[in-house]
């Protein structure tokens, strides 16, 4: 069966010339969402949309879409991810699908295909999460999860809210959020960890996303003198910061399996060398691919944290800034995946994704479904996030063929 190729040249080039948006010194990006990079980007990929002839449309959460006419004005195959990026981000988590979901699109133009469905491409607000809690925010009020206000009042770690934020760089956009209804969603991006390169596999089919849970604990203990201040008169924060930190990574280890567990983000006031911290904010991030035992290790930290505050004489006030059951992707969806690498020649396995994406929030309107292609070094959200240009490729051509199965 002939297929229809993307240009990879094309492709590397694009990536190439969008990353130059927001570079670091040493390499990788920095475009936190609705920062000036991330509207650098957000212009960028706009006029590209343009050059290719979609209709492009800007939603009140500030999500872009593409649409490509198909022959019947019917509900449009969807595919997409995020062009916003963590403050050490690389050069592919999330503006490699969208590039490469662009790409696809101007091949479709290259061959003169008609689809019968319109397909969209979409990149979907603040998907990280990293300057503005929850991630994955954007495709969140798309499926009507979280009401615009509620988003627009959000506060970052900056002080500034979403509403404002987004009306700065010029992305409160005038479309209804939702009002494209997806027959379908397919995100590609790369994996983000070892199993594919490990196993020397091409392409993954995404079984589902695991369950997350991030909260913001702020303890307040008592700053005092470093020197004169006996321990056992001590209400130190850093200390109980250092406590639960190690507990995190204790659960974690005790419950093995997919269960993961971060302290990402950790300050200390007033931060000077010989005073004892009376204040310590800090998130903590745990997930599982089941939701039994996510639940079981959110307790167990908690119980942990009480205790350990009553015995230290600090209070710790814990706020949630993001819950999400874990998602299964749809039978069909996934195996769709394995038959389209399949029949262009490529190894591929089933997997569930340790990171979270808009394709998980997707999942709640319409079938929805995910390919991975290899991470060197399982590394991501680092600056030497790396993925072969063979296997960048690949996975686009997955893309192209996935759209032209669901669209024809
Ligand atoms: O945190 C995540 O899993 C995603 O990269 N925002
Ligand atoms: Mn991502
Ligand atoms: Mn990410």
């Amino acid at each position: 069966m002939t297929h229809t190729s993307i240009n990879g040249g094309r492709l590397l080039r694009r990536l190439e010339t969008f990353n130059e948006i927001g570079a670091l010194p040493g390499g990788g990006n920095c475009r936190l969402a609705l920062s000036d990079e991330d509207r650098q980007g957000r212009d960028l990929l706009v006029t590209w949309m343009k050059e290719l002839g979609l209709a492009v449309s800007v939603d009140a959460i500030g999500n872009i879409f593409g649409l490509r006419a198909g022959a019947e004005s019917l509900d449009p195959v969807m595919v997409g991810s995020h062009i916003d990026t963590v403050g050490t981000g690389g050069r592919y988590d999330g503006l490699y699908g969208v590039l490469a979901g662009l790409e696809a699109l101007e091949s479709l133009n290259d061959a003169g295909a008609t689809t019968r469905r319109p397909v969209a491409l979409a990149a979907f607000t603040n998907e990280e999460g990293s300057r503005f809690a929850p991630f994955a925010l954007g495709s969140l009020v798309h499926v009507g999860a979280l009401s615009l206000d509620d988003a627009y009042a959000i506060k970052g770690i900056d002080g500034a809210s979403v509403g404002d934020e987004l009306r700065r760089i010029g992305y409160a956009g005038a479309a209804r959020p939702g009002a494209i209804k997806a027959h379908a969603y397919f995100e590609l991006h790369i994996e983000q960890g070892p199993i594919l390169e490990d196993e020397g596999l091409s392409i993954g089919a995404v079984e589902g996303v695991q369950g997350l849970s991030w909260s913001e604990l702020t303890i307040e203990g008592q700053s005092g003198h470093a020197g004169a201040t006996p321990m056992r008169l001590r209400h130190d924060a850093a200390y109980v910061a250092a406590e639960i930190a190690v507990c995190v990574r204790r659960i974690a280890r005790e419950f093995g399996g997919y269960q993961v567990g971060t302290v990402g983000r950790l300050e200390l006031q007033p931060g000077l060398v010989n005073v004892i911290a009376g204040r310590a904010t800090m998130t903590v991030d745990l997930r599982n691919i089941d939701e039994p035992l996510l639940q079981d290790a959110e307790a167990r930290l908690a119980t942990f944290v009480a205790e350990l505050a009553a015995r230290e004489g600090v209070s710790v006030k814990t706020r949630s800034l993001a819950r999400f059951a874990p998602v299964i992707f749809p039978e069909t969806m996934v195996s769709m995946v394995q038959e389209v690498a399949q029949a262009r020649g490529l190894s591929s396995r089933r997997l569930p994704s340790g990171a979270g994406h808009d394709a998980q929030m997707m999942a709640r309107v319409c079938p929805s479904g995910m390919i991975f292609v290899p991470s060197v070094g399982g590394l991501s959200h680092n600056v030497r996030e790396y993925t072969v240009p063979k296997d960048l490729e690949a996975g686009a051509n997955v893309l192209l063929g996935l759209i032209e199965r669901l669209a024809r």
